[in-house]
């Protein structure tokens, strides 16, 4: 999972949000990269970011589909968004396109294991994530062999 934020106090936002996806999965981490400063991308901010890449192993009932799964990952990730303060949902401009803004904390997944989800909320591996350095640089840090050669794409 992706960890960003730019308002407030942003190492506060991100560990807590592990902490609280810890508690929520009811395991601790597998993995954490480093938490970088960057700049906001792709909107206009002076509130720079912190970013970071959190990986867990987590094991799903078989009757679980890949969509399932992932849909009950997004809901906790949105639940924790919301505890910690993210005020608003995601915006967009008359033509369809996101609009970015500032956050207390914003959790994205990036991969479920192998799996490839196209849902109507969801799509794994994360679309953006290529083009996204403050994505890239922690992932490379903590990305696993298995990951890394699934999905040589992204990694290229
Ligand atoms: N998240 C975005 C848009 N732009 N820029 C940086 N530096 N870090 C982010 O986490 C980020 C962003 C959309 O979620
Ligand atoms: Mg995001
Ligand atoms: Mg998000």
């Amino acid at each position: 999972m992706s960890l960003g934020s730019n308002l407030g106090n942003r190492r506060f936002y991100l560990e807590e949000a592990i902490r609280l996806l810890d508690e929520a999965f009811g395991i601790h981490y597998k993995a954490l990269s480093s938490m970088i400063e960057t700049e906001p991308w792709g909107f206009e901010s002076t509130d720079k970011f912190l970013n970071a890449v959190v990986m867990y192993e987590l094991d799903f009932p078989d009757i679980f589909s890949p969509e399932r799964a992932g849909e009950a990952i997004l809901d906790i990730c949105k639940e924790i968004e919301h505890a910690l303060g993210r005020n608003s949902g995601p915006m967009y401009d008359k033509d369809g396109r996101r609009i970015y803004s500032s956050r207390t904390i914003d959790i994205d997944i990036l991969f479920l294991g192998n799996e490839r989800i196209e849902t109507e909320r969801l799509s794994v591996p994360h679309r953006l994530m290529r083009c996204r350095d403050f994505v890239m640089t922690p992932l490379r840090e903590i990305a696993s062999e298995s990951i890394i050669s699934t999905f040589k794409d992204i990694f290229n």
